[in-house]
C-alpha cells in the first residue's frame, strides 16, 4: 500500500523522501551486507534480550540405563586408548555439541580394575564427582586421591593429572568440565604427555591437601592467593556430617535446603573461578518454593529420590540419576524421602563478570 508521504509526493510529480521506503531499506540492507555489514535496528532486541534465552532443555539421565551403557562401553575399548573412556551426557536441545549446559560438559567416566587413564593437562577445569566404585584413584599435582562414592575432587586449569583402578571393582564418576566456556574464548591449550609420563610421580600423601587447608590451620608457606582451591578432593566422609547438623540447626532453606558450597578454604572463594559447587540435603516430604538463576545448573542424586519441577516439566530422579536445570528457569525440588542433591554451575564465572542473578519465590 502506498504511504501517505508517497501518496503525496507522487500527487506533486516528485519522489519524496519515504517514497517506496522498504524497498529503498532492503536495497541498502543488500549493498552493506556485500561489505559485511548489517543493520543493528533489525536484530537489536533479539541479541540484547529484556530476559535470558537459552537453547538449553531440562533433562535427566537415569542411571540405571546410563551405568549399563557405560559398562558396555567398557568391551569395546580401553581407558588408555580412549584417554579417557567417557559417555557424554548431551543436552537433547543441543546434541552434537558435547554440551549439558551452554557452558558445561558433562559426562561419565569409567576406569575399570588394573586400568590407567594417562597424564595430560589442559586450560579446561575439571571435577569428579564420584558415583560407583571404590578405591580407584586420580593423581593431581602429584596427590595421589583414592576416591569413593560422593567425592568432589577438583582438576584446575593445568594441572597434570592422570587415574587409575588397582581396585577390583569399576569406578564410575560424572566428569563436568568448563570446556565449552573456554571454547567460546577461543582460549584452548592441552598437552598429553609422552608414554614415560603415563602417571605421575607422588609428591603428597593422600588426602594432604584437604589436611592441610582444610582443617582450619595453614602450613608456613601456604599459598594465599590462588584463585581456586588447593584442596584436591572434598571427601563424602567429611561434607556429608555438616548437613545432618545444619538440618539440626535448622537452617534449612526454603527453596535449597540445608546446603553447604564447597570453596577455597584460604579465602572462602569458589573452588574454581570458573565452576562452583554445593551438597544440599532435602527432608522427606520437603515441598521447596519456586528459585530461578541465570546459571544453567547440573544436579547429581546421592541419596534418597524425588522430582524437580522445572517451568511444568517434572524431572523424576534417584540415586546417581544425572539431571539439568537450564538458565533463568523456575524451578523447586520436591522429596519422597530425605535426599541429597550435589550441583554444579558455572555461577562463579558470572559472579566474576558481575552478570549473575537469582529469584527467590519466582512466580
Ligand atoms: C578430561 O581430561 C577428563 O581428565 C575427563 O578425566 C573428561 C572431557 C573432555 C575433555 C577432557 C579427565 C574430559 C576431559
Amino acid at each position: 500500500m502506498p504511504t501517505a508521504a508517497a501518496a503525496k509526493s507522487k500527487s506533486n510529480g516528485k519522489p519524496g523522501p519515504k517514497h517506496n521506503i522498504d524497498a529503498m531499506r532492503e536495497a541498502f540492507y543488500e549493498r552493506i551486507s556485500k561489505r559485511d555489514m548489517a543493520p543493528l535496528w533489525k536484530v537489536m532486541s533479539s541479541v540484547v534480550t529484556k530476559e535470558p534465552v537459552t537453547r538449553c532443555a531440562p533433562h535427566v539421565w537415569h542411571y540405571d540405563d546410563v551405568k549399563a551403557l557405560v559398562m558396555e562401553s567398557g568391551g569395546l575399548i580401553s581407558a588408555e586408548e580412549a584417554l579417557r573412556r567417557v559417555l557424554i551426557l548431551e543436552n537433547p536441545a543441543m546434541r552434537g555439541e558435547s554440551k549439558a549446559t551452554n557452558t558445561l560438559f558433562a559426562g561419565i567416566q569409567m576406569i575399570l580394575p588394573g586400568e590407567v587413564a594417562p597424564a595430560h593437562r589442559h586450560v579446561s577445569s575439571a571435577i569428579r564427582f564420584v558415583l560407583d566404585g571404590e578405591g580407584a584413584y586420580t593423581a593431581v599435582e602429584g596427590e595421589k586421591s583414592f576416591m569413593s562414592p560422593g567425592d568432589f575432587v577438583i582438576t584446575a586449569n593445568w594441572a597434570p593429572h592422570d587415574h587409575g583402578n588397582p581396585s577390583k571393582k569399576p569406578m564410575l564418576w560424572l566428569d563436568v568440565l568448563d570446556f565449552p566456556a573456554v571454547n567460546f574464548f577461543e582460549a584452548s591449550f592441552a598437552d598429553y604427555f609422552d608414554d614415560k609420563n603415563k602417571m605421575q610421580n607422588t609428591t603428597r600423601g593422600d588426602g594432604d591437601s584437604l589436611a592441610f587447608y582444610g582443617s582450619g590451620v595453614l602450613p608456613d608457606g601456604a599459598p594465599t592467593t590462588l584463585n581456586r582451591s588447593p584442596v584436591i578432593n572434598y571427601t563424602y566422609a567429611r561434607t556429608r556430617p555438616i548437613l545432618d547438623r545444619l538440618k539440626k540447626a535448622g537452617e534449612i532453606d526454603k527453596s535449597h535446603g540445608a546446603r553447604v558450597h564447597y570453596v577455597n578454604p584460604v579465602n572462602g572463594g569458589p573452588v574454581l573461578p570458573t565452576m562452583g559447587a554445593s551438597l544440599a540435603l532435602f527432608p522427606k516430604g520437603f515441598k521447596g518454593e519456586k528459585y530461578r538463576a541465570t546459571d544453567g545448573t547440573i544436579f547429581v542424586c546421592t541419596e534418597g529420590g524425588g522430582t524437580t519441577t522445572v517451568e511444568g516439566k517434572v524431572l523424576e530422579w534417584g540415586v546417581n540419576d544425572v539431571f539439568v536445570v537450564p538458565p533463568w528457569k523456575r524451578y523447586s525440588h520436591q522429596t519422597n524421602k530425605e535426599s541429597v542433591l550435589f550441583s554444579i554451575s558455572d555461577r562463579p564465572a558470572q559472579e566474576a563478570l558481575g552478570i549473575w542473578r537469582g529469584q527467590r519465590n519466582a512466580s
